[in-house]
Order: structure tokens, then sequence, then C-alpha cells
């Protein structure tokens, strides 16, 4: 199982594909990136994608060998062919259909594949400028100093029984998550902790494990400079 892995002590580094910001040579470019650094997941998705999750798979997984979770900004980004999806329920918004409605859109689609379902609680959280998650998904995130708010939605998540959380301000967020509340989370719930959006440098990577997350997702930074892969990878593996 796939989600064993999320529960190993160490750091683990994961990368965040947007299947619409490639073509295939540049997906083939960065999946061999992944796969010389052996970067622990690379994650598949986006808020809003036009072009098809399943051939965009089908080429990542001809180069990288690690697993392929599916992150998906809505019901049409679920692709049989990857190994294990992120079933996120928008915990921090109200939106019923981000937080039950596409689950029952693609729930018979899941079953029917060979995907390991991985139930996590999505939390948005304010880190400045208005993303495409939020506009897409039709909700407020949290503000990015209300520790209590996160700390409390995060803690019904884990009481609902979701098995992991991802916390995040959107994908180029202004900034990364208030490290207080990602230390705040760390301490009050035991279900592995996600935390992308923002991370742009070694020291800002740092910032996020020394708070406490367990897994780091980074994305826009690699398009621009596939060469820190190596280096933060190596910051990953040095925690
Ligand atoms: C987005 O957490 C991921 O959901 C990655 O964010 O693109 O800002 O690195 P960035």
């Amino acid at each position: 199982m796939i989600y064993d892995s999320f529960l190993q002590t160490r750091k683990q580094l994961a990368l965040l594909i947007d299947p619409d910001k490639h073509t295939d040579e540049s997906l083939r470019s960065i999946s061999q990136s992944a796969e010389n650094e052996k970067v622990d997941y690379i994650f598949v998705g986006g808020s809003l994608v036009s072009t098809s999750t399943e051939h965009s798979v089908s080429i990542i997984k001809e180069i990288y060998s690690g697993p392929v979770i599916l992150f998906p900004g809505n019901a049409c980004q679920v692709a049989g062919n990857a190994d294990a999806i992120l079933f996120l329920s928008l915990i921090s918004g109200r939106n019923a259909e981000f937080l039950i409605g596409n689950h029952v859109v693609s729930a018979p689609i899941i079953k029917q594949s060979n995907l390991e379902a991985i139930p996590t609680g999505y939390m948005l959280i304010d880190c400045g400028g208005a993303t495409s998650v939020e506009y897409m998904s039709n909700t407020r995130p949290i503000p990015y100093n209300k520790p209590d708010i996160a700390v409390a939605t995060a803690l019904a998540g884990e009481l609902l029984g979701l098995k992991a959380l991802y916390l995040e301000g959107g994908s180029g967020a202004n900034t990364i998550v208030n490290p207080i509340t990602i230390a705040q989370i760390k301490k009050h719930c035991s279900i592995p902790l996600i935390v992308g959006g923002g991370i742009r440098t070694i020291d800002t990577l740092k910032q996020v494990y020394d708070a406490g997350a367990d897994i780091a997702v980074i994305g826009t930074i690699i398009e621009k400079d596939p060469t820190l892969l190596a280096a933060m990878k190596a910051v990953t593996n040095n925690y």
C-alpha cells in the first residue's frame, strides 16, 4: 500500500506535475529528473486541466519508477493508470461539491480501477493573492493568522476518519503556509501532514519541514528551474 509509505518518519518530497503546463517532451524531461533524484512521489493534477490525465500519467510512468498519485482538481482528472489518488475533501471550505459531490461522481470509477484511494483532508490557507484553487472551488481559504481555526479544521478531518492532511496556499502562492499553523496541526493531529504551495527556496523547504510537514510538495519552482530538484531532494534526505 502506498499509504504505508506516507507513515514513514523520514521527511519525503513530492513533485507536483500539472499536465497542462507540459508538452510530451517536457513531461519526459521532468519525469527523468524525478527518477534521477529519486523523488518520493509524483503528484499529478491541477485546478483546471484540459489535457488527458491518463495520457500524462502513461508518459510519466514510462520513465519514473516511484508512485504516481493523482491530485485531482475535479472528477474529470481520475485516471485509472495511476497508482493512487488523493481522495480529497476540501475541508477548509463549505462547498458541498468539493466536500462530497465530486466524490459521488468519481467513486464508482475509482472502485472499478486499481487506484488506491487515500482519503485526504485538503485545507486551503490564505497565503496572499487569489489562487486558481480558491476561484475554481468557490471556497474561502482559512485566514493566514488563524492557526486555531486551522487546527480545529484538521482535527475535525482526523476525527471524521481522513488518513492524511494536505495544507497549502494553492499552487504559486505568494508565501508558504504559516509555520506556526503547520506546527500546531502537527502537535494536535497524528495523521501524515502534506504541505505545499509557495515553496521556492531551500530555506522555505526547511521551514516547512522544521515546522512539522511529513511530505513537502513542490511544483511551480521546478517548472521554472528543474535543476533545483536535486538540491531540494538532498535537503529532504538530510532530515
Ligand atoms: C500545489 O502544493 C502544490 O498544490 C505545489 O505548489 O506550485 O506553489 O509549488 P507550488
